[in-house]
């Protein structure tokens, strides 16, 4: 790596890539252009200020456009493509499936067949970073009511670790996606990998569980329940809010995603956990009291519960010990500070949130929530 290597960040107008692009420019480790189709889930102004001081250059478009996506490449000459572009929302796949296999699915081996053209015509490409999900490993067993420590966590990420199961995800765990999302997801992955062994092309793949931070569109958790409690509007429980994920502040996810592109090995998957486990109920009641501490506004009679997604699945727990050992990476931020990070971060831009709310979101949220 050296700083005057090319990154192109697919999806970088997204939530994560977002966070993604200000890491790269801030680590200074080269130029960034951002190819994104800003669909409904897509945010230009969150890039504003980096577009208009040319830190970065934005191009329109969609990984599934074969002749925008060859002749990017060619021109800008990219040492690294990660590829964040996607539909990424479950419910939404739930909804309607087809445009998760045309974005995550074609899209993908579209960007990926692209790459190889570029490379078989002299490109340098250093890495492809395929960004996937824990959601393909499929779910796992609940086996503790209260959560309980797990053993040799101090010596893996430096702190206590409290989890509802035994089981754990590692690289090496069966793929059994339940959501057509995550079915898409796991489709993705397969194909950059076949891409790595069929074509030599540079793939790694990582695997990620539940990110949070700034800049995630609000039809995801924790931003619509911090939104939902400043509006006075009920907060949606599925189910019986005792589902588990593991949730891990975007920050070090993106600071995975780097050491994955930089020194992960050719051919490879990588997990990423932030190895703190939370029943949605808990969370929801941590985001009520953050508000309420910080605004006064108190929105426990709020909590409604309706009904469950369809497959829901019950509990993510991954096992990033690969990362840690081989990529010298963990989680840096402690779950208590990331989520008050979080909860300030929505509080202190509520114009951001409120944009998006005002558009194609309305209309999302009724078919989603009335009757429900
Ligand atoms: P997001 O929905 O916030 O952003 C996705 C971005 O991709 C948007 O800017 C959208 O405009 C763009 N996009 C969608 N289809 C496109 C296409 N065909 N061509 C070009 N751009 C397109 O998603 P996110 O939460 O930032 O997730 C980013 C990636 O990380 C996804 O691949 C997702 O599966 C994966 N991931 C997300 C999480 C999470 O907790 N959010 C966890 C693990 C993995
Ligand atoms: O209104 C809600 N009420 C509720 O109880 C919403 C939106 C969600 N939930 C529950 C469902 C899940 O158990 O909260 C949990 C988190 O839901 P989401 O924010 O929709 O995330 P999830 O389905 O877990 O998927 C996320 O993590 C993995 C991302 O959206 C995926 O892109 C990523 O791959």
């Amino acid at each position: 790596m050296n700083n005057t290597d090319t990154w192109l960040v697919t999806g970088g107008a997204g939530f994560i890539g977002v966070n993604f692009v200000k890491m790269l420019l801030a680590e200074k480790l080269g130029r960034v252009v951002v190819l994104d189709a800003l669909t409904y889930a897509g945010n230009i102004r969150s890039l504003e200020s980096e577009i208009e001081s040319g830190a970065i250059e934005f191009v329109k478009g969609d990984i599934g456009d074969s002749q925008l996506v060859a002749g990017l490449l060619a021109r800008i000459r990219p040492a690294y493509i990660v590829n964040f572009a996607a539909e990424s929302h479950v419910d939404r796949s739930v909804d309607n499936p087809r445009p998760f296999v045309e974005a995550n699915i074609l899209g993908t081996q579209n960007l990926l067949e692209c790459a190889r053209q570029y490379v078989k015509n002299g490109g340098e490409l250093r890495k492809f970073v395929q960004i996937g999900t824990d959601e393909v490993y499929g779910d796992l067993d609940m086996d503790f009511d209260e959560p309980q420590l797990l053993e040799g966590a101090e010596a893996l990420v430096g702190r206590e670790v409290r989890v509802f199961g035994r089981e754990t995800f590692s690289e090496s765990s069966p793929l059994k996606p339940s959501s057509p999302y995550s079915a898409s997801k796991a489709a993705a992955d397969m194909m950059a990998l076949a891409y790595h062994r069929t074509f030599g092309l540079p793939v790694v793949v990582t695997r990620c569980s539940n990110n949070y931070g700034p800049y995630q569109f609000p039809e995801k958790l924790i931003p619509l329940m911090i939104n939902n409690i400043m509006e006075g509007r009920s907060l949606p429980v599925y189910g019986k809010g005792l589902n588990v994920r593991d949730w891990i502040y975007v920050d070090d996810h993106c600071s995975g995603v780097i050491a994955a592109a930089l020194n992960g090995r050719l051919g490879e998957v990588y997990n990423f956990g932030g190895y703190y486990e939370a029943r949605n109920i808990d969370l929801i009641n941590m985001l009520i009291d953050l508000v309420r501490e910080s605004e006064g506004i108190n929105g426990s009679g709020l909590v409604t519960y309706v009904s469950d997604r369809p497959g829901h699945d019950r509990r993510y727990a991954m096992d990033a010990s690969k990362s840690i050992q081989e990529l010298g990476w963990k989680p840096e931020v402690l779950p208590e500070d990331g989520m008050k990070r979080t909860v300030r971060w929505y509080l202190d831009n509520l114009p951001w949130v409120r944009d998006i709310v005002e558009g194609e979101y309305r209309s999302y949220y009724e078919k989603m929530y009335s009757n429900r």
